[in-house]
């Protein structure tokens, strides 16, 4: 091999690997899709791993060379089925819409209908979007949530599904901050004879610790992303019972996908196993503490969070009431020059566009993992909302700015 590491290869990205490591150091993640993982995840990810081609599935491969891969994916396989009690996990998808899109290929044909939440009120483009493959495909129709509560409106959603009779109904969302009724979706799905697909991609990792209940063995299909809350190798899963197993695995394998990124499995099996461990339950506890401290005291500064809170690891803040002049953008970028990174976010009844919106969308996986509690989460919303008030004026992006380098400082992260 001609080179040892990346900064003898390639300087140039090198230099980059070592800004992100800083600015990951330096800066507040709350991104609520965001978290850290472990530098034993990282390891994983990073492996030989990243050479194999291990089409098929653990002991039924198409080329050789696969004893290893399969021990790896077994491994995640069977910590998937224990964190989350499943009957049968496919950790191959390359991210949680991958997981979606084989979902749809195993259990719908081109022109049949979905029923999903708009994704200005908190769903996801691979939810059936028309500036995606599910919006172009399938025939959608959505459901919203109440603009007055922010609540799912479960009623609503029932409404339309008697009128537009689905063929699935998706559940489980992007910005959405309340506990998810699986089972009153599910009783829909069960009246207008649909499935039910439930994406947990936001919260894999409350679900794994009981901290959210849980759609498995209530929804036909979950899928998820592993890299947000349950804080593993990056990619997707897919969840179901035996009977769709079969369906489940052709749809991913040929069906959608080649080669597994066998370095990402091993990553998953890493992290899967981390959350096994006791330790998780109080990641998990603490993550949902957090951020009810973090919308409480957003509250208290005069700031809206839709439904007045969040049962969840996101809060996200309608500034029309507070800030009806300020855009979420504005917010999003003088938030990062301080150092606090969260996104802007479409609001439920928007009346801005999705690149420019009139929200933010903030979570505390990262900074839970980082060692944030209540208080630490309370002071940061002060600063958050210290940025909302004046998101134009220097000196409190110095100020503000100041104190996240002194809390990153305490709460350190990676060496
Ligand atoms: N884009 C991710 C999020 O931020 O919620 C979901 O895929």
């Amino acid at each position: 091999m001609p080179y040892e590491t990346v900064r003898e290869a390639d300087p140039a990205v090198a230099d980059a690997l070592e800004g992100e490591r800083a600015r990951q150091n330096d800066t507040l993640a709350m991104i609520a899709s965001e978290n850290h993982v472990s530098e034993a995840v990282m390891e994983a990810q990073s492996s030989e791993l990243t050479n194999n081609y291990a089409e098929g599935y653990p002991g039924e491969r198409y080329y050789g060379g696969c004893a290893y891969a399969d021990e790896v994916e077994q491994l995640a396989i069977d910590r998937a089925r224990e964190l989350w009690g499943a009957e049968h996990v496919n950790v191959q998808p390359h991210s949680g819409s991958q997981a979606n899109q084989a979902v749809y290929f195993a259990a719908l044909d081109p022109g049949d209908r979905i029923l999903s939440l708009d994704l200005t009120h908190g769903g996801h483009l691979s939810h059936g979007h028309p500036a995606n493959f599910a919006g172009q495909i399938y025939e959608v129709e959505q459901y919203e949530v109440d603009t007055e509560t922010g609540y799912i409106d479960y009623e609503g959603l029932h409404e339309i599904a008697e009128a537009f009779d689905p063929d699935i109904i998706v559940s489980g969302y992007s910005a959405y901050p309340r506990e998810v009724e699986w089972d009153r979706i599910q009783g829909t799905a069960e009246a207008v004879d649909a499935y039910h697909l439930a994406d947990i991609a936001h919260v894999t990792g409350l679900v794994a610790a009981g901290v959210h209940r849980s759609p498995v063995g209530i929804a036909d299909f979950v899928t998820g992303s592993t890299h947000k809350t349950i804080r593993s190798g990056r990619g997707g899963i897919i969840m179901c019972d035996e009977e769709h197993a079969d369906d489940v695995d052709s749809a991913v394998f040929p069906g959608t996908q080649g080669g597994p990124a066998m370095h990402n499995i091993a990553g998953k099996a890493v992290g899967f196993g981390e959350a096994l461990e006791s330790a998780f339950e109080d990641y998990a506890e603490q993550t949902v503490a957090n951020a009810a401290a973090l919308a409480a005291r957003l509250q208290d500064n005069g700031l809206s969070p839709v439904s007045g809170g969040t049962d969840t690891h996101l809060v996200l803040v309608d500034l029309r009431d507070s800030h009806p002049d300020t855009t979420g953008k504005e917010v999003e970028a003088a938030l990062e020059d301080a150092g606090i990174v969260l996104n802007a976010n479409t609001v439920p009844g928007e009346t801005r566009s999705a690149f420019n919106p009139s929200g933010i969308r903030a979570g505390t996986p990262a900074l839970t993992t980082r060692g944030f509690d209540e208080t630490a989460c309370q002071e940061v919303a002060d600063l958050v909302a210290r940025v909302v008030d004046a998101p134009a004026d220097e000196g409190v992006i110095a100020d503000v700015s100041d104190r996240v380098d002194d809390l990153t400082d305490e709460f350190t992260l990676y060496d």
